[in-house]
Order: structure tokens, then C-alpha cells, then sequence
């Protein structure tokens, strides 16, 4: 039942040319063979976006296709599984939707997302993305910067963190019937890594909304950090002075830190971080340390021991 999260399996890296070449392949061909019988365009029904493109925050390399990228997906509070949470996850209610903004500002609020996607321009950003499992992938992101919100909220200088909670209903959430994770999913920043300017709250991918198995409508997007810091379906952001009690590091502290940096240098206890599949890519790559944003993030860690804060 559990993946490769959790501890009681062995490491079950996915091997991610296999993903694509079995399991995608077989899903996208059945797919166009059933929607050509019933002359339906192959183009997600997605609404598209207005933005502007952040090249210069953006990497040039390949984008992973989106037919991946939104069907190979983690998110356990509908299933542990990759490729059946687009199923699962279509009926989650993501319209209307309020987000809280609270604790330690002096601009508390609740905030509706539609409301919220107004005041600030949207950008794409494409980034590296790196999963703890070993997989990465490049996917183009709709956001705006964290940094933005973050301000808006005057935060009081007691503030030091930012947590950041995952929607709460089993109903909608069939994953959150099982005692998998304790639930809500709940992940944190340290304040100085939400105002990065490379942190992103995304609410589309491929300049449409966001698919509702990647997050919708608005996840956070940290590009140096291991995938398991870029919580989904965000309900509640909290200023808060002590660093949060985050999901997986209250699950398994000894092999998910709060830091979550990308890292060759650290392995998981379980396997090593030194390199990763792109997915759709036959041989692995190197890991790059903060996966390869270390010329503008390194600067946040310098007085830290990123053996021991990893
Ligand atoms: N609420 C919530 N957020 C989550 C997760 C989750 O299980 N629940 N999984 C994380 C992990 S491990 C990864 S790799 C990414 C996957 O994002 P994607 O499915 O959009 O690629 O979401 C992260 N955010
Ligand atoms: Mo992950």
C-alpha cells in the first residue's frame, strides 16, 4: 500500500522511462483511439491564463510533456498510487474556494482565489522540478511570486516562518480516509525562502489552470527544494515564529528534513540523491546541488550545516 515514501518498502525509485514508455504510452493511446472514435479534440479542456513569460527566471531546457506532468502525479490525499489520482481527484471542488491568510501580519484575510489571482500579474516560469522518489522533471508554471502576497501582509517581525496547509475534507479527499500521513498535509518556509524571488504560488501549468491532481487552484512551487515542499490545494497560510511542524518531517524526521534541499551530497537513508531520471530520458543525470539554482539560493544557507539541516 505504501510507496516509496514510506519506510517499511524498499526503494521503489520509479523508473521513469518506464513510466512513460508502458503506462503513459498505453494511457495516451487508448486515449486518442476513444476520443478519435467520438471526434473529440485530443487538447485538455483547460481555461487558459493570462501571463507574462519570466525568461529570465525560466530554464531553456525540454519541457516535459504536459500528458505526464499531469498524469503522473503525487498527491496521497487521493492515493499513494502516480496514475490514478487524475481520476480521483476530478471531482474536487475547487470553485468557489477561500484561502486564510493569518497569524503574525498586520493584514489578516480571507481570500478568495479568484479574488487573490487579480492582484497580482501572473507569470510563467519554467523550472526544474525534483522529486525525493529520484524522478525530476521541467514543467512551465502560471504563478505570481510568494514575495508579493508575503508583502501585501505586512508580516510582524516576530514572523520567521510561513506554513502553508493542504485543504482537510475526506469527502472530496479519499486518500485522507486512510492514516497514511496525519492529515492535513501542512508544509513550511523559513520567511527569507518565501520572499525568494524563485518562489512561486502556482496556479496553472502549460499556461492553462491548474489540472485539479497538480494542486488546484493554487500550490506553492519551491524549484530548489525536493517536490514533497510544494504543498497542494492551499487552504490556510499561517505566519507563525517557530518553524512548523511539517507533514513529512513529523512522519519520518530522519529521512525528510524541514529544509528539503535539493542535495547530491545528502542521501536519502534509503538511497542516494546523486542523480535522477528526467522523465523521458533513458540515462540519469546528475543531481545539481539546489537543483541548480545554487547561484541565486546558496546565499539563504550559508551559516547552516547542510548535513545536518537537510
Ligand atoms: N497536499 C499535498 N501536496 C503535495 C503532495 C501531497 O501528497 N499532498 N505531494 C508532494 C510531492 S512528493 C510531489 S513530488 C509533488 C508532485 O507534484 P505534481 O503531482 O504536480 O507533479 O507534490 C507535492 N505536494
Ligand atoms: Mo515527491
Amino acid at each position: 500500500m505504501l510507496k516509496s515514501f514510506m519506510p517499511i518498502r524498499k526503494n521503489e525509485e520509479p523508473k521513469s522511462n518506464e513510466i512513460t514508455d508502458k503506462e503513459l504510452y498505453l494511457n495516451r493511446r487508448e486515449f486518442i483511439i476513444s476520443a478519435a472514435a467520438l471526434a473529440l479534440p485530443i487538447k485538455s479542456d483547460g481555461k487558459k491564463l493570462n501571463f507574462t513569460k519570466n525568461q529570465e527566471l525560466s530554464t531553456n531546457e525540454g519541457q516535459t510533456s504536459s500528458d505526464v506532468v499531469s498524469n503522473y502525479n503525487n498527491f496521497y490525499e487521493f492515493s499513494t498510487g502516480k496514475t490514478d489520482i487524475v481520476d480521483l481527484a476530478k471531482n474536487l471542488h475547487t470553485h468557489p474556494w477561500s484561502i486564510s491568510v493569518e497569524g503574525l501580519i498586520n493584514n489578516p484575510k480571507g481570500y478568495d482565489i479568484d479574488e487573490l489571482l487579480k492582484l497580482f500579474p501572473l507569470e510563467e516560469r519554467v523550472y526544474r522540478f525534483r522529486c525525493v522518489e529520484g524522478w525530476s522533471m521541467v514543467i512551465p508554471w502560471v504563478g505570481f511570486p510568494l514575495a508579493e502576497l508575503v508583502k501585501r501582509c505586512q508580516p510582524q517581525t516576530s514572523a520567521r516562518y510561513v506554513e502553508f496547509v493542504t485543504l482537510l475534507d475526506a469527502k472530496q479527499m479519499p486518500g485522507q480516509k486512510s492514516a497514511v500521513l496525519p492529515w492535513p498535509y501542512v508544509e513550511g518556509l523559513r520567511l527569507d525562502e518565501a520572499l525568494h524571488p524563485l518562489t512561486l504560488m502556482a496556479a496553472g501549468i502549460y499556461g492553462e489552470v491548474l489540472p485539479n491532481q497538480n494542486g488546484a487552484p493554487l500550490r506553492l512551487v519551491v524549484p530548489w527544494k525536493y517536490g514533497f515542499k510544494s504543498v497542494k490545494s492551499i487552504v490556510k497560510i499561517r505566519f507563525v515564529q517557530k518553524q512548523p511542524q511539517t507533514t513529512w518531517n513529523a512522519t519520518i524526521p530522519g529521512e525528510y528534513g524541514f529544509y528539503a534541499n535539493v542535495n547530491p551530497q545528502v542521501s536519502h537513508p534509503r538511497w542516494s540523491q546523486a542523480k535522477e531520471r528526467r522523465v523521458g530520458e533513458f540515462l540519469k543525470r546528475d543531481t545539481l546541488m539546489f537543483n541548480g539554482y545554487a547561484a541565486q539560493v546558496a546565499d539563504l544557507y550559508t551559516a547552516m550545516d547542510l548535513t545536518k539541516n537537510f
